[in-house]
This record gives structure tokens, sequence and C-alpha cells, in this order.
């Protein structure tokens, strides 16, 4: 699912303050790179993006990102599980992960582990800046194995 933004942040859908940034990449591997958000402050508008996946019924899932952020107060993606493929209608169940280092500069791991709901058929994962930014998210994962 290009959970590490090689080459491109196809697959995600970004919002107008999220933007690809080749030159910060959480393997420093040359030829990926990871997403950027930022916040227009004026507006109060913070940079976001997502992707939808199918998922299995009542399934153990591990998901989890890689963030560095800007400035404290951080980082944080949410999972949204819903019914049907498309990700869309009312969500069935949802948990979010926020960064919880006060280390600046440097990419931190965030991961957890959800079960899926009985009825789930796919599930959003959207990540975005919760603070002064600018921030990066980079190997965004949903996996029924504990990896990226
Ligand atoms: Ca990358």
């Amino acid at each position: 699912m290009n959970a590490g933004f090689d080459q491109s942040p196809s697959g995600w859908t970004l919002s107008p303050l999220a933007t690809f940034d080749a030159s910060k990449d959480a393997d420093s591997c040359s030829g990926s790179g990871s997403v950027r958000v930022t916040v227009d402050t004026s507006t109060a508008n913070f940079g976001s993006f997502s992707r939808c996946a199918t998922v299995s019924q009542n399934t153990q899932y591990f998901w989890g990102y890689q963030g560095m952020q800007g400035q404290q107060d951080g980082l944080l993606c949410e999972l949204a599980f819903f019914a049907g493929t498309t990700c869309s209608g009312n969500q069935l169940s949802s948990e979010v992960l926020q960064t919880s280092s006060t280390f600046v500069g440097v990419w931190t791991t965030n991961s957890a582990s959800v079960s899926s709901p009985a009825t789930a058929g796919s599930a959003t994962i959207r990540c975005q800046l919760e603070g002064v930014g600018p921030g990066w998210f980079d190997q965004i994962y949903l996996n029924t194995e504990n990896r990226y």
C-alpha cells in the first residue's frame, strides 16, 4: 500500500497542506520520501492525508507509523473501521495514535494492535498535524503481521 512513500504519495489522498517530501525519509533511503504536513494558522486548517484499505472481519491488525515533528505537540493518525469496502457510512469503531515523544527532528515509531469489528469491510488510516509543525510521516502500515 505504498507505506513508505517510494517516489510519490501514490495511493494516498492529500489535503492542500500535505505534500510529498523527497528530501526526508524515515530510513534515509534515497528514492523514497515522506509526507510533510503544515498548518495554516489563519484558518486553523491542519495538513492531513488518508487512504482506504479493505480489511477482514474479527481479525487482529497491527498498525502504526513513523513520525518526525518540527516542534512539540505533534502528530496523530486515526484508524477507523467501516462496513462495506469503500470506507463510507457510519464508523464502526476507531482509535487514535498520537506521538508521545517529546523529541523534535528525529523519527519516532508509534504502533498499536486492534481487532477489526465483526462487520468490518474496510478501514481508513488518516494522519494529520495537530500542532505548530511542520511534521513528517513515513512507513504507515496496517497489517495482520506486526511489520510494515
Ligand atoms: Ca519513505
